[in-house]
């Protein structure tokens, strides 16, 4: 479509949101400067290069078998790159411990150094993008009790503090070097299998660890650590250390960010509803916006309602500055590039919608105990015309508008992926 007639249309959807009180332009604008942390591990299905062919352990599962994965990490930064030219805005990209320039050489865990990561932070620079980090508490031959920073054997424990302790190190290196602090987030899978009787004996240790090595002070300038909790993993069913009671405690007792994980929770639980709770309580939030299917699936995420709730939430609290949105799924099934580019547009689509929203007449209505026409009006916008305003977007970013970016994905996938046997 011409740009020209994509204008038009973007004219006439903002003259309708004119109507509902919305300025249109505004929530643009917003959109734009919302950066979403990227997650490195959808485009080689958290494989790593610290050991190729490494077996992905941890509770946490890639099924799927689509060719043309990133083996290296010229290929994955080569396919980061793919992805940011498909999307508006500026992003962020989430790296893992285990993604390092580690030049060939076997780097353990509790060995990893900011000089590991000086490519990536060249890299980001280059693309005009900002990175997040992650420690990395699996695929490791000393998780095999189950435990990381939470086991009874002290020498376990100290060597994924070791780790702990380097990572809060090259986070804050990126965030000094990026001029912005590095969101560090902490998951471990520690847990079991069945029925655990040393449930506080564990906790007890992971808290004790955390508060070891968090007892290392550093700028919020350069780096902010979260911690993500999680209700069960498999092989992991029965017990998991870093429940949500046990982060939602800790973050608040030590003032710390607390990672929201869509697919942590019992089913039917949301994270939306959360949000405003834990932003009572803690300083900032991290999501790792994900979509469970039937379980913690790490499906790829696309537009749900609990997408749209999740986006509402950031909006309406007011606290949006305060909500740092990140993804965390993980599919080997399809298009790796597809998989980043359909996520992370439909998190902006569902933002702008949120962003759209006239939520003091709504919030009228509730007052006035209208509740019929609070109700009448959240249908009525979920069909206006919000798409034209994000496609004029793509077309002024310079990005492929609608359903353009299918086929961009189908020649790289010709060109460079099919080709990665
Ligand atoms: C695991 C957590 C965690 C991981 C990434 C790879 O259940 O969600 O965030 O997905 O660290
Ligand atoms: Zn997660």
């Amino acid at each position: 479509m011409k740009e020209e007639e994509l204008k038009k249309r973007s004219e006439d959807a903002k003259e309708q949101y004119a109507l509902l009180g919305v300025d249109a332009d505004q929530a643009i604008e917003k959109l734009n400067n919302l950066s979403i942390s990227i997650h490195c591990w959808q485009g080689d299905d958290v494989s790593g290069f610290e050991n190729p062919g490494g077996e992905l352990t941890g509770g946490i599962q890639t099924t799927g078998n689509f060719p043309g994965k990133a083996r290296t990490i010229n290929e994955l930064k080569s396919d980061l790159e793919k992805v940011i030219a498909l999307v508006p805005g500026k992003h962020r990209i989430s790296l893992h411990a285990t993604y390092g320039d580690f030049g060939g050489e076997f780097v353990d865990r509790d060995k990893v150094e900011p000089k590991h990561f000086q490519s990536w932070i060249d890299w980001a620079k280059a693309n005009d993008v900002k990175l997040d980090f992650n420690s990395t508490f699996f695929s490791h031959e000393k998780t095999n009790s189950g435990y990381t920073l939470s086991d009874f054997n002290p020498e376990i424990r100290a060597f994924w503090k070791d780790h702990l302790r380097q990572c809060r190190r090259i986070a804050a290196e990126i965030g000094r070097q990026q001029g912005d602090a590095c969101i560090h987030n902490i998951w471990i899978p520690d847990g079991e299998k069945d029925k655990t009787v040393s449930r506080y004996a564990h906790r007890k240790l992971l808290q004790e660890s955390l508060d070891e090595v968090l007892a290392e002070k550093i700028s919020s300038d350069y780096l902010k650590d979260c911690i993500e909790c999680k209700l069960f993993g498999i092989g992991s069913e029965s017990y998991v250390v870093g429940s949500h009671e046990f982060y939602m405690g800790y973050a608040v007792k030590n003032n710390m960010l607390l990672t929201l994980d869509a697919g942590h929770f019992h089913p039917t639980e949301t994270i939306s509803d959360k949000l405003s709770s834990i932003l009572l309580f803690v300083p900032e939030v991290t999501l790792h916006v994900s979509r469970p299917e039937r379980w913690d699936s790490d499906h790829v995420v696309i537009l749900t309602d609990e997408l749209l709730a999740i986006s509402q939430e950031i909006v309406r609290s007011g606290q949006m500055e305060r909500v740092h949105m990140g993804l965390d799924y993980f599919d080997a099934s399809i298009n790796r590039i597809g998989a980043y580019v359909v996520g992370i547009r439909s998190a902006q689509k569902a933002m702008l919608q949120a962003l759209l929203e006239p939520t003091d007449k709504l919030r009228d209505f509730e007052k006035q105990d209208k509740n019929f026409e609070r109700m009448a009006y959240l249908e009525e916008l979920k069909s206006m015309p919000w798409n034209a305003l994000y496609n004029y977007y793509c077309a002024q970013q310079g990005v492929p508008v609608g359903e353009e970016y299918i086929k961009s994905i189908q020649e790289y996938e010709a060109q460079v992926t099919s080709k990665r046997v």
